[in-house]
């Protein structure tokens, strides 16, 4: 069909507007913008986007035509033959192969793209701006001119997905409506996997409500339809426009808009709107008598996140980003998010039953950087023994294969991964798309601190938790993130990475947020990565099934604790309790002696390094974080004149701990 033909005449809706701020209000777009999309859209795509009245919608399309002048563009307009194209095309390009169960498939990233890339994700900045100097960024203009020129032509002989989708449930006050246009069908169906759709919505939407836009292109693939430009990868940021440039990658962190990258956009409207958007999984724990309390978690990439919110006989919402409204003086929230993005390595079937089944039996799921042999995915941790070789993101592995450096490469990523719906999960919540959210009765920050916090403690009161739990967050760095691991550092409230405003703003809106509230969350710190003289871990990783039913009962008033200098801890006759109910084990004595002693040394160090950081590298850090830890080393130095360096949870009772 000849492209005049394909093209229809312009239906009546593109009058031409008076003025921009009517265009804005009527949903027409100007002229320019129009021209186009009526020259360069197919005719049925064409009519497809202009259902949708929302000039900033037609703009962005428009532009990222014009700039990467795709070969073709697809309008997803959600209907069962839209999706179904997506996931196939996804096949027959190359970029998914199809497994031996129904429904699976593999993805593969390329060897210096399989995690978030701190370095080259920077926040464009306008002159006139400034943001707190932890925060990777750049000119604006300087970047916008960079990363535009990566993408211009990007997509020629290609086709650009066009997709609508909905942040949070759809007609809810959370939601928050995004488009993406990537010229990676990977992108496009793992969207479909772990977004709620859209487009039916976009056609009544305000023309000027504010959208979120996402642009993508793979870049340069090289015969394994793999992006081969890795030093010319960039996400970048503009925050003014509500716009992030993604190019030269395929790994989801940096690729799908409504993950990463939304979350920075939602910060900062948060911020603007009174409101909190979070790095954090919502889960509801299964109380005495039918009781549901739900909880929401913040933890660093790699930490227990996922797995906490899966547990067994709990319910699960989430796994990765909240956002939080007061509503009526009680903290309510959902998960921006439909489906999971899950780290892969150690889940087995002994530790994980739930998703374990639902990983190996028939149904939507993309695997990505695991190990392919014969059509089975292979994982490290998986429990049972891995092939000798296969395929990987190395391309064709066999044992001993090295890097081009000598090192040895494993047969599959640690941080390889999973896509799946969670109404593929036989324990995911009920409540996950009421457009009102969930009440949330308590948080819960977590790192990966060795030798200073307990596992589970309750904090004083809502600033002293946000502060001494969140704030004070200390971890090491994965391998979900590029770059050296193990390294020790400060990720307040696990979302450093996204924090589009000065991060002591960040703080205290979390502060107020708590302060507004008629009865805010319990706020509680774990620690999952403990470890004893000898360096071993003082817990076992199922002992978290404990500690989230001794913060449900502590919600609710039904067990007491002991104030130590750091926050509440349990008492021992509780977790003995709940170990045998949950585990079915003993809990002896001398593991609680042990797992709860407070390390008054390693606490005061935690604090020096704590102060250190918020003097030399957060300006506007609150007045209150200084306040929350003198009075955390007082307490500190009072039970250390008062019983020595080490103090076991035994005799924190008779202490009185002011
Ligand atoms: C994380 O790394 O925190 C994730 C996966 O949840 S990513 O999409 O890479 O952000
Ligand atoms: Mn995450």
């Amino acid at each position: 069909m000849s492209p005049a033909k394909r093209r229809r005449a312009a239906p009546e809706v593109r009058t031409k507007p008076h003025s921009p701020a009517a265009a804005r209000m009527s949903g027409v777009c100007n002229e320019a913008t129009e021209k186009v999309l009526r020259t360069r859209l197919a005719a049925d795509q064409y009519d497809r986007l202009m259902a949708l009245p929302h000039p900033q919608l037609h703009r962005f399309v428009a532009d990222a035509i014009e700039l990467c002048t795709p070969g073709s563009v697809f309008i997803c307009a959600d209907r069962a033959e839209d999706i179904r194209y997506i996931r196939e095309q996804a096949v027959a390009r190359g970029e998914e192969r199809p497994l031996a169960t129904a429904g699976h498939t593999v993805h593969f990233d390329g060897i210096q793209d399989q995690g978030r890339d701190r370095e080259v994700t920077r926040y464009l900045v306008p002159r006139e701006d400034s943001l707190s100097k932890a925060l990777n960024q750049i000119e604006r203009e300087e970047g916008l001119a960079e990363v535009r020129g990566l993408l211009a032509g990007a997509m020629r002989g290609r086709t650009m997905i066009v997709r609508c989708l909905s942040l949070g449930p759809a007609d809810s006050a959370f939601a928050i409506p995004c488009v993406q246009c990537t010229d990676s069908f990977y992108v496009a169906h793992s969207e479909d996997l772990l977004y709620r759709t859209a487009y039916e919505r976009f056609k009544h939407l305000a023309p000027d409500t504010d959208l979120f836009c996402f642009l993508h292109s793979a870049g340069r693939l090289n015969g394994d339809m793999v992006s081969s430009e890795a030093d010319k990868k960039r996400i970048y940021i503009d925050y003014r426009e509500n716009t992030i440039y993604s190019v030269n990658t395929q790994y989801a962190g940096n690729t799908v808009g409504l993950k990463k990258l939304a979350l920075r956009l939602a910060v900062r409207k948060a911020d603007r709107e009174g409101w909190l958007a979070e790095h954090m999984f919502l889960m509801a724990v299964h109380g005495p008598g039918g009781r549901k309390t739900y909880f929401a978690g913040a933890f660093p990439s790699a930490c227990g996140k996922t797995c906490t919110a899966m547990l067994s006989g709990e319910t699960i919402l989430g796994d990765d980003i909240a956002y939080f409204r007061n509503v009526g003086g009680r903290a309510r929230a959902v998960n921006t998010e439909s489906g999971i993005f899950g780290i892969i390595q150690t889940v087995n079937p002994k530790d994980d039953p739930t998703i374990y089944r639902a990983l190996t039996t028939p149904g939507e799921v993309i695997f990505s950087n695991v190990l392919v042999k014969d059509g089975r995915p292979y994982w490290l941790g998986m429990g049972s023994d891995l092939p000798k070789d296969g395929l990987n993101f190395s391309g064709q592995w066999y044992e001993g294969k090295t890097n081009g450096d000598g090192s040895l490469i494993p047969p599959a990523h640690k941080n390889a991964r999973y896509s799946i719906s969670l109404a593929a999960l036989a324990n995911c919540d009920p409540e996950l798309n009421n457009p009102e959210g969930v009440p949330v009765g308590g948080i819960v920050y977590g790192g990966r601190d060795a030798d200073a916090y307990v596992p589970i403690q309750q904090s004083f009161d809502w600033e002293h938790g946000i502060i001494a739990y969140g704030a004070w967050l200390e971890t090491e760095t994965t391998f979900a993130i590029l770059g050296k691991e193990g390294v020790s550092e400060i990720n307040l409230m696990s979302i450093q990475d996204f924090v589009s405003i000065p991060l002591g703003k960040y703080i205290r809106n979390n502060l107020e947020f708590g302060a507004r509230l008629q009865q805010p969350p319990l706020v509680f710190g774990v620690n999952y990565f403990l470890r004893d003289r000898e360096g071993k871990f003082v817990n076992q990783v199922r002992d978290k099934a404990v500690w989230v039913k001794w913060m449900e009962l502590r919600v609710h008033g039904d067990v007491g604790a002991a104030r130590s200098a750091t926050g509440w801890v349990p008492h021992y006759e509780d977790l003995q309790a709940l170990f045998r109910q949950v585990l079915a084990s003993d809990y002896p004595l001398e593991d609680y002696v042990k797992q709860f002693t407070l390390r008054l040394p390693e606490n005061l160090a935690k604090l020096q390094r704590v102060e250190k950081f918020y003097q030399e590298e957060v300006s506007d850090a609150p007045p209150a974080l200084f306040q929350v830890l003198e009075e955390q080393r007082r307490r500190l130095l009072f039970a250390q004149s008062a019983a020595g360096d080490y103090v076991s949870p035994l005799d924190l009772p008779k202490m009185r701990i002011p």
